[in-house]
Order: structure tokens, then C-alpha cells, then sequence
């Protein structure tokens, strides 16, 4: 972090003992012109945190008791930003991977929902983390960075949803903050009934993964995953688990719901990886 621009803290100096002179008439000769001097020189100062004094001087107003502090306390880190606007629309020239149509809503593809209500979220981010942790919707919004990231997705039946609007926050924010082993290697999302969906890690903590909670201004509907699912534009929108309820670290790789059933396990729409009798 870049120290404080020098002016600025004179300014602050000199705010500190204009306090002071209103208050002790006798220093202000001294506080008035010693400051700046002292600024140039670099402030002397004794171990009682008072500045000495200049030569043929016998009084001194004394520094209000925090000046001292304040001049060489640590600056603060700025406050983290809570919201992050994001483009992660592909700079290709065109957005549609081969064989895709574009829709213009997201289109309810099915299964199994849990509760939708926010209230009873409870997401587990756990396998190989040192620190394992259970979240509450609460805990999302108000511990995390969110993310409002534009992006599109692509279904394997071949429609996509170009440029939607989605809120969450990043899974690599979860993944560091459970402080995930060297050994994490996969990620599996786990979902209400069952449902998984499996990529690399590589691919997890990629900046435009999430876990979304809402799409377009408005929260995800019931159909869609609500109150959370996860969102991984870069693959088929099979790997964005709805009504997400897990976040699983592992070493070894295990094929989820869609990939055990025929369908490719990397899943990339730019290869159109589709089915799993592509896999070399
Ligand atoms: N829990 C769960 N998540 C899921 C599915 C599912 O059946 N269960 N289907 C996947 C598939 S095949 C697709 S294309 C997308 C569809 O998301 P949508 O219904 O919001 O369009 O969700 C994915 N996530
Ligand atoms: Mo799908």
C-alpha cells in the first residue's frame, strides 16, 4: 500500500496544533512556524512523544496527547470494496460457441429444488480446507466481496443466455477464506438431492465463477436454483449447480450428476465438448 501523500499529513499535523493554540495563546508563535520547520527537519521528537525544544526557546505548548500517536500510527488499509462490477463476456469476436442459438431468458431446465427461502441457506465449504465453513445467506452478503458480473452461459441443448446480469460472490474468496490445502485439486458442487457437478480447481478459482443468488436485478427464481447455485460461464451450464448447498474440496476427481450419464467431463463449450465418448 502507497504511504499517505506527504501534504496530506502536514495538513493533519497542522489541524492538530491549530487545536492546540486556541487553547494556550503563549505558543502560538511557536506552534505556527516550529511545525512546518520541524516537518522539513523531521520531527524530534522525546520519549514522552513532546517536541524538544528549539534552541532559546523555554516554553513549549505541549502536543495534544495523540499527535504523537497519530503522526507515526500505521495507516489504516482501505475499506475493502463490498461490491465489484464485473464484464466477463468473452472479448471473441463472436459470443456463441459453435452450434449455440442465443435465447433471451433463462429457460427452466429441471430438477430436483430444495427450499428456496433465503433464511434457511446453509453452505458448506469443506474437504480439503483447514478451516471448514458453514454459511449463512447472511454470512454471503455481508462477509464477502460481491460481485455483480455481466457474463454469458450455454446450455448443451444448444441455447445460451448472453450478457446476463448475476450477483454472488466468488467461489476463489470462499476457497481462500477456508484456506484450502495444497492437496485441492477438484471442486465438487453439491446440490439439495444429490446432484453434483465436478471441475478443476483451476477452473473453480477463476475470477468469473461464483455462487449467484441473483440474475438480471432479481433473485433467482424457484426453478432456477433459488436461493443460491453456482455459476461457471466458461463451461456447459450443467457445472452451475442449482440449489447449491455445498462447496467440496477433494484430491481426486469424481464425475458428477450429468458427467456419470453420458456427458463430457470438462464440458468446454468452445470445443464444444458435449458428450463423453469425446473424451480422448
Ligand atoms: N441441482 C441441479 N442443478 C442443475 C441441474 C439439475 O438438474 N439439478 N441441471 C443443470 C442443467 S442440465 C442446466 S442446463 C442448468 C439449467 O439452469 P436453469 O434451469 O436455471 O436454466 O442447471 C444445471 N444445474
Ligand atoms: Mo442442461
Amino acid at each position: 500500500m502507497p504511504d499517505k501523500p506527504q501534504p496530506e499529513r502536514r495538513r493533519f499535523i497542522q489541524s492538530l496544533t491549530a487545536g492546540a493554540t486556541i487553547m494556550t495563546l503563549g505558543g502560538i508563535a511557536y506552534m505556527a512556524a516550529g511545525c512546518s520547520a520541524d516537518e522539513q527537519a523531521g520531527a524530534e521528537l522525546r520519549p514522552d512523544g513532546r517536541r524538544r525544544l528549539p534552541p532559546g526557546q523555554r516554553t513549549l505548548v505541549p502536543r495534544p496527547d495523540n499527535a504523537a500517536v497519530a503522526d507515526n500510527a500505521p495507516l489504516e488499509p482501505p475499506p475493502k470494496p463490498k461490491l465489484l462490477r464485473t464484464d466477463e463476456t468473452t472479448k471473441a469476436e463472436t459470443r456463441l460457441p459453435p452450434n449455440q442459438y442465443e435465447i433471451k431468458a433463462l429457460r427452466p431446465m429441471g430438477g430436483i429444488a430444495g427450499d428456496p427461502s433465503r433464511g434457511a441457506l446453509r453452505l458448506k465449504v469443506h474437504g480439503e480446507v483447514e478451516q471448514p465453513l458453514n454459511l449463512s445467506f447472511d454470512n454471503l452478503l455481508d462477509d464477502y466481496t460481491r460481485i455483480e458480473q455481466t457474463c454469458d452461459v450455454h446450455c448443451v441443448t444448444r441455447w445460451s443466455l448472453l450478457g446476463g446480469i448475476w450477483q454472488g460472490v466468488r467461489v476463489s474468496e470462499l476457497a481462500q477464506r477456508a484456506r484450502i490445502t495444497k492437496r485441492a485439486r477438484y471442486v465438487i458442487f453439491q446440490s439439495e438431492a444429490g446432484y453434483t457437478a465436478n471441475i478443476e480447481i483451476d477452473e473453480a478459482l477463476k475470477p468469473n465463477v461464483l455462487v449467484a443468488w441473483d440474475i438480471n436485478g432479481a433473485p433467482l427464481g424457484g426453478d432456477h436454483g433459488a436461493p443460491l447455485r453456482s455459476l461457471v460461464p466458461d463451461r456447459y451450464f450443467w457445472k452451475s449447480a442449482k440449489w447449491l448447498t455445498g462447496i467440496h474440496f477433494v484430491e481426486n476427481d469424481v464425475r458428477g450428476y450429468w458427467e456419470s450419464r453420458g456427458y463430457h467431463n470438462h464440458a468446454d463449450p468452445w470445443k464444444e465438448q458435449r458428450y463423453s465418448s469425446q473424451e480422448g
